[in-house]
């Protein structure tokens, strides 16, 4: 088996969705879906833009597709050849996981249509695909070839006022409806035959249409070259577009694929985690990596990742704690400079969490469930729809996930911790943590029978459960927060001297800083060695019964099993891990013995509704010393988007897409699980524990290359 590729034989017009996020490329700034060449808005060909938001009326806010510049059909004697439409002999459809590359090959008998395309990695705005045409007999071959401004939308139109521009260069612009926002795609054409050409542009683009005359058994290569700009990367995107793919052009594709591919190699070197033994899990793994560096925002130092990385609109292209937790530490240990531009969004939208704090009438920084542009919370009142009644649900997400803001700061910690680098506390991050606690301390209350604090009407990761007390995740992340601002003035105390004081001072934060240090203790849940905790008041009271029991209450299968009335909510069964992610997040403050009484209760009430939940199982199942426990769950974890797993529909909502959350989980899982490792301040430590069916793990950390095998570790 090739471990860095994936290829797909056949082809079934039912995987098109799939497929679609399956081969997905990307560079960070945009995402192409895996599609065929000369497909389009039905078949959900997307450019998907990374940080470009838009709301289209009292639709949802969405992030915007770009026109597609690399749109090319071919027509045989006057018809149209096109995947689905013709009858194919013979189709594959390939994936490459090590230099980012998309290839097709279909065989319609007359014509073989053969592709390979990428997103540069080099040149973050250009998309390039290079088409072979290879006929069986002679005949009179059109290839219609542009920038398609007909898109696909869940919650559109966003681009208005199409403007286009023919020449060497195809240009089509346009605006966003919302804030205006200038939107660009160019294309440049090679072609090495004798050839007639015409332009034209139409509803629904910009088109080139190349004529000649095809002879059996030649070989027709043409080159697609598209650039994509928009006005928050400068002024005149179309201007630069179209310089971009003059530019490209000269360049020619050969050379802009070395460049690509070299800044691959450059990623790979850092990040790959090399697994003998398996070489299923191996390609996952290498599938995994690969999605997350198609996403990686390495051409913004500010900016995080949507939940669904840019494989289209679902979940609205919002930002979720799945940054944090998910992402966050696989680049935190292998590129630091892109963890701290996930965390600078969480400084650079500090204003946005600010300002829903105070919305819902607390102090501090109540960051977004759902985070968009500048902060914006994207997600609604009613974030699901009934299958029943097609009417939307009022779900509490929003209002109740309040451990988003715990987790930030935790994040924040953690780059710290793993680093040594206190600079992002500098750039903002301090502040951050100061306003994050801050908003625990005035959403709290005490109770004046007991002593204690409590956080009321919540909803921690678990969201089947909704309007909880005291959910033990949320409480530990609370707690966790408010005791970092004390340890960060230690820390800052010899960093930056003085910076502490001026913070506080800027902040009006003394009487703040009194409360938290008595409040933290008493937020914290209450767990006793070996026993189970209860993952919110009341839990065990509730029906004690499987997944599978709940599942087969359903009388729809699309049917939301949270909510109020949700066939869940009245149950022990969870959506996703919820102690059990606490646990693998505090793994100093549980012991083994009890990670595991904790584990073996929680995994079989777990319905792993969430693709985030089957990496914290596997992570603590390592820490007890199970990593054959784990297996399942990193084998589920690390080829869930090669599978096509996950959740389709939450209700009527669809929610399909890839799963960045798993694809940082699996690295998780493979190093920090299997591997062990720790790094505290760059110094690293490792306490293998190698399931079965893995030989070998072998990667860089801390400048070093580790191998870990069955008899132990070294470093290199
Ligand atoms: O952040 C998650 C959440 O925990 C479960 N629902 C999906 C979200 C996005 O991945």
């Amino acid at each position: 088996m090739d471990v860095w590729s994936y290829t797909l034989e056949g082809y079934n017009a039912e995987d098109t969705v799939i497929n679609g996020n399956r081969f997905l490329i990307g560079n960070g700034y945009m995402g192409y879906r895996g599609t065929m060449d000369e497909w389009g808005r039905a078949e959900l060909a997307a450019v998907n833009l990374a940080g470009l938001y838009d709301q289209n009326g009292d639709k949802w806010r969405e992030p915007v597709n770009a026109p597609n510049g690399l749109f090319a059909k071919l027509f045989l004697d006057g018809k149209p050849v096109s995947l689905g439409e013709t009858p194919a002999l013979r189709h594959s459809q390939t994936v490459r996981f090590r230099d980012g590359l998309h290839c097709r090959d279909t065989d319609f008998g007359a014509v073989r249509i053969q592709s390979v395309r990428f997103a540069s990695m080099a040149e973050p705005h250009l998309l390039a695909s290079r088409l072979t045409l290879t006929f069986q007999k002679s005949g009179r071959a059109e290839l219609l070839c542009g920038v398609v401004t007909e898109l696909w939308d869940i919650n559109g139109p966003h681009l208005f006022d199409f403007a286009y521009r023919r020449g060497p260069v195809l240009l089509a612009e346009a605006r966003t409806g919302e804030l205006s926002v200038p939107v660009a795609a160019a294309q440049a054409t090679v072609c090495d035959f004798p050839r007639g050409e015409e332009t034209e542009e139409n509803e629904n683009g910009v088109f080139r249409r190349i004529r000649f005359d095809a002879e059996p058994g030649t070989a027709y290569t043409v080159t697609l070259l598209s650039a994509v700009c928009t006005g928050l990367d400068g002024p005149e995107p179309g201007e630069r577009a179209v310089f971009l793919c003059e530019t490209a052009r000269a360049e020619g594709f050969e050379s802009l694929l070395a460049a690509h591919r070299a800044k691959w190699e450059t990623l790979w070197q850092n990040s790959c985690v090399e697994l003998r033994g398996c070489d299923e899990a191996a390609r996952a793994l290498n599938a995994s990596l690969y999605h997350l560096h198609s996403i990686a925002p390495r051409h913004a130092g500010s900016l995080s990742i949507p939940a669904r990385g840019l494989s289209g609109q679902t979940y609205k292209g919002a930002v979720f704690w799945d940054s944090e937790m998910f992402l966050f530490p696989v680049f935190a240990h292998t590129e630091p400079e892109l963890a701290k531009s996930l965390l600078r969004y969480r400084i650079d939208t500090l204003p946005g969490a600010l300002k829903k704090a105070a919305e819902y009438g607390f102090r501090g920084a109540f960051y977004p469930w759902e985070s968009q542009e500048g902060g914006a919370e994207g997600c609604t009142d009613y974030n699901v729809t009934d299958v029943f009644t097609h009417r939307p649900i009022r779900t509490y997400f929003r209002d109740r996930q309040i451990h988003i803001s715990g987790d930030v700061a935790y994040a924040f910690w953690r780059y710290y911790e793993i680093t040594g680098d206190t600079s992002l506390f500098l750039e903002g991050g301090a502040e951050v943590i100061l306003q994050c606690a801050r908003f625990y301390l005035s959403r709290a209350h005490s109770r004046v029978d007991t002593d204690k604090v409590e956080l009321l009407d919540v909803i921690g990761p678990d969201e089947y459960h909704e309007r909880v007390n005291n959910n033990a995740f949320t409480n530990m992340m609370a707690a966790h927060c408010l005791s970092r601002v004390p340890a960060l003035t230690e820390v800052l105390a010899g960093a930056a001297p003085g910076y502490m004081d001026g913070l506080i001072e800027k902040l009006d934060y003394q009487d703040d800083l009194r409360l938290l240090r008595g409040v933290a203790p008493k937020l914290c849940p209450v767990f006793a060695e070996g026993e189970v905790v209860e993952q919110f008041d009341g839990y065990f009271a509730l029906e004690d019964c499987t997944p599978d029991t709940v599942r087969s209450r359903l009388l729809d299968e699309r049917e939301y099993w949270g909510t109020n009335h949700g066939v869940a909510a009245h149950t022990q069964v969870i959506k996703q891990a919820d102690v059990i992610a606490m646990m693998a997040l505090f793994p100093s403050l549980f012991s083994a013995g009890t990670v595991e009484r904790n584990w073996r209760f929680y995994e079989p009430r777990t319905e792993h509704g969430s693709s985030l939940s089957s990496c914290m199982y596997a992570l603590t199942a390592c820490r007890f010393g199970r990593s054959d426990l784990a297996w399942e769950h990193f084998l589920k974890t690390a080829s869930i988007d090669l599978e096509g797993g996950g959740k389709h529909w939450a209700g009527e909502i669809y929610i399909g897409g890839t799963h960045p959350a798993a694809n940082g989980g699996a690295w998780m899982i493979a190093v920090l699980g299997f591997a062990g490792l720790s790094l505290q301040a760059g110094e690293l430590t490792l306490t293998p524990r190698l399931p079965p069916q893995i030989r070998s793990l072998r990667f860089t950390a801390a400048g070093k290359q580790i191998t870990v095998t069955h008899d132990g570790w070294t470093a290199g």
